[in-house]
């Protein structure tokens, strides 16, 4: 059996990328590890080789140039289920993702609800009780906050973290769930991934974590990307709402059609 695959998506990681993966691969040794990296100028490409001519569990995706992280993510799933990898772990590569909650994150997977039901999809969380993070400044603290909160209003999502990046994915959870209607490439992809999840009826948990920012490198967040997402968020909110009452509208009419037939 395959097993867990961690997914690292790099874009000029070179500073994080040996640590984190030694990590990771300390904290879940029957894990392999998939660097997904979108040829970085800083070398972390050829970097990563190195990592995986020593160790057979770690492998790397090259990919063509800078995509965007949804991008790196969508053509990692389908590497990973090919494979037959279960579960599929999504993990920044800067260390806010502490390798040592995976464990937590893979046990939350296992544990059954009430109804005997495991969930398919975990979220490590920062914005539950017991969830943190650490040396953020105020205004990212603020943005993530209100960036969740709305998402969740608009898209009707069922967690406090929407936008957060670090993930368990059941395969067969990410088998159902359509990944081919999804189509940001930017980082609204995380937010875009678990309304996909929802819609298809995949069970979502959130686990509390402790994000650290980076220390290492630089962020590729901007506020081009943040406009991005609000705008991506505010037009599947109302798609969701109208494509509701328009089908709402449909439903009443065919049942007025078939009272006045009866
Ligand atoms: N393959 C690939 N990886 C990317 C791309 N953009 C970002 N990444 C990686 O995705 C992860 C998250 O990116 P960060 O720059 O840390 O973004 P962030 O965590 O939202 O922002 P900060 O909190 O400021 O660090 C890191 O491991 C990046 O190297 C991309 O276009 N392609
Ligand atoms: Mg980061």
């Amino acid at each position: 059996m395959p097993g867990p695959l961690v997914v690292i998506p790099t874009y000029n990681e070179r500073e994080n990328l040996p640590a984190i993966v030694a990590r990771v691969r300390a904290a879940v040794p029957e894990a392999s590890v998939l660097v997904v990296d979108d040829h970085s100028p800083d070398g972390t490409g050829e970097l990563a080789d190195g990592l995986a001519h020593v160790d057979p569990s770690v492998h790397v995706l090259h990919r063509r140039g800078k995509e965007g992280l949804g991008a790196a993510y969508l053509s990692a799933f389908e590497w990973a289920l090919e494979r037959g990898h279960d579960p599929v772990v999504q993990l920044d590569a800067d260390g806010s993702h502490l390798p040592e909650e995976l464990p937590r994150l893979l046990a939350a997977l296992e544990t059954p609800d009430a109804a005997g039901r495991r969930p398919d999809l975990v979220i490590g969380s920062r914005w539950v009780p017991g969830g943190s993070v650490v040396n953020w400044p105020r205004h990212r603290m603020w943005l993530s906050r209100v960036g969740s909160a709305y998402s969740r209003i608009m898209l009707d999502l069922p967690v406090r973290d929407a936008t957060g990046g670090y993930r368990v994915f059941r395969a067969e959870g990410l088998r159902r769930l359509h990944r081919e209607d999804v189509h940001t490439r930017g980082y609204g992809f995380q937010v875009d991934m678990l309304w996909h999840a929802v819609m298809h009826g995949l069970s979502v948990v959130e686990v509390p974590i402790t994000f650290v920012e980076r220390e290492l490198g630089r962020s590729k967040m901007s506020w081009g990307i943040v406009i991005e997402a609000i705008w991506q968020v505010t037009a599947w909110g109302f798609t969701r709402r109208f494509g509701r009452r328009r089908d709402q509208a449909a439903a009443a009419t065919s049942e007025a059609r078939r009272r006045s037939r009866a």
